[in-house]
């Protein structure tokens, strides 16, 4: 029989690509989607393109927010789903120290908000819910890499936020017996990803520096490490952890861990280009020999006439103390061999196949845009 899911947080990067993979998997999709002056739905709209028509049938978008009890609660009454998955998320931790309130709101407060629409509603049979749940949580590292039972040291309100909604879904998985799990998943990229993350800041940055229509890329922090993977090894993670026989927690990750400072210089290489880091601290700087582009190259744009172009050494990349946080996650690295032996998932796309497919992306985007004008 079909299976009705209900998505929150589906034009997000996450909830794109989660869509595709229940249409595909002949689920009904239902997408919770904020009313916004601006279209907020492109993603969706971009990816549904690529979809047949009977695909995209199957998808049913409703107004609402994850802040309005009463909305969420009507909604779930009404679509009976087999399973929810949480996703909205304002999901920006640096944002979330300007925000925290508001972060909370959403973050924590919404996965009760869910959880009590299940219960109230007679679902709890039913229904299973999955939260999105972060390796944000491990923050201030206690043992690297980082499991199930690694200690939490949430630090920031983004963070801190999540760890309620984590807890709360362990709360009414042991009080009411609810199918409630949770994906602690490490830092997952794509070309949906956001622009003010700091992989598609670097990607976009980079080609944009490479088509001359920007001068240098301002980061925060290059010495911080992560571990990233690809969204759609991910949500494949997130239908495999519903799917599962019971409700538990599992880590998603891939293992390897690289700093900012590494992205910079393997997107930049991705397009034939070598980055030599001088100087520390606010001081360092990333110098490249790059191209010098006249008007005439910028309205005929051509990638593949790059290297005829004159070519000049200068900095690219600057460090400005306005990406630092009040308080930084220096380190993260995750083990995910619990979701291997139980749920038999591993990553399937590499670092470097992931730096490669984001930075083509968005140079290619860019120059075949320039060509149009
Ligand atoms: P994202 O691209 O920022 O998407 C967040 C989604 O939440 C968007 O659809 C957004 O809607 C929606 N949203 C925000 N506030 C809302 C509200 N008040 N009511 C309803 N919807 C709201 O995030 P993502 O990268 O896809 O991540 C998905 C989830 O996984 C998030 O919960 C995130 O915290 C968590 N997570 C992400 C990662 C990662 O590396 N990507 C790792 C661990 C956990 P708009 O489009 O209207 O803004
Ligand atoms: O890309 P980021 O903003 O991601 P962050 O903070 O790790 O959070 C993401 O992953 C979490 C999972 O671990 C999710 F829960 C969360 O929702 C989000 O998807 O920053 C990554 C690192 C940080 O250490 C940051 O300080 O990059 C450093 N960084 C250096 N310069 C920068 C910049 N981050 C941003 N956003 N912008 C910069 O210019």
């Amino acid at each position: 029989m079909e299976k009705t899911a209900f998505i929150t947080g589906v034009t997000g990067q996450d909830g794109t690509y989660l869509t595709k993979l229940l249409l595909q998997k002949g689920y009904s999709v239902h997408g919770l989607v904020r009313r916004s002056s601006q279209k907020n739905t492109y993603r969706l709209d971009e990816m549904c393109l690529t979809l047949k028509k009977e695909m995209r049938q199957r998808l049913i978008l409703h107004y609402g927010d994850i802040t309005d009890a009463i909305n969420i609660y009507n909604l779930i009454e009404s679509i009976q789903p087999n399973e929810i998955y949480n996703l909205a998320a304002q999901s920006h931790v640096h944002i979330s120290f300007d925000t925290p309130i508001f972060t909370s709101d959403v973050n924590a407060l919404g996965a009760l908000r869910i959880l009590e629409a299940v219960k109230n509603a007679n679902l709890i049979d039913k229904t299973r819910i999955y939260q999105a749940s972060t390796s944000e949580l491990f923050g201030q590292v206690s043992e690297i890499p980082q499991c199930e039972s690694t200690p939490f040291h949430p630090r920031s309100p983004y963070a801190v936020a999540k760890l309620y909604a984590h807890w709360i879904m362990k709360n009414y998985r042991e009080a009411y017996h609810l199918f409630a799990s949770t994906g602690i998943l490490f830092n997952h990229e794509s070309p949906l990803r956001t622009e003010n993350f700091v992989t598609r800041k670097i990607t976009l940055s980079v080609a944009k520096i490479l088509s001359g229509c920007q001068k240098n890329l301002c980061l925060g922090n290059l010495n911080a490490k992560r571990d990233w993977g690809h969204a759609w090894d991910y949500v494949n993670a997130m239908w495999k952890i519903l799917n599962h026989h019971q409700p538990d927690d599992f880590v998603i990750a891939t293992g390897q861990q690289h700093s900012v400072r590494e992205f910079v210089s393997k997107s930049f290489a991705c397009l034939g280009y070598d980055i030599r880091w001088e100087g520390t601290g606010l001081h360092e700087i990333g110098i490249s020999k790059v191209p010098v582009f006249r008007e005439e190259h910028l309205l005929f744009n051509d990638s593949s006439a790059l290297t005829d172009l004159p070519h000049e050494e200068r900095p690219v990349v600057l460090v400005d103390p306005a990406f630092f946080r009040p308080a930084e996650v220096n380190t993260l690295q995750g083990d995910y061999s619990k979701a291997k032996n139980l749920l038999g998932w591993h990553p399937t796309i590499s670092f470097d196949d992931l730096v490669h497919e984001m930075t083509l992306h968005d140079y290619q985007a860019l120059t075949q845009n320039s060509k149009k004008f």
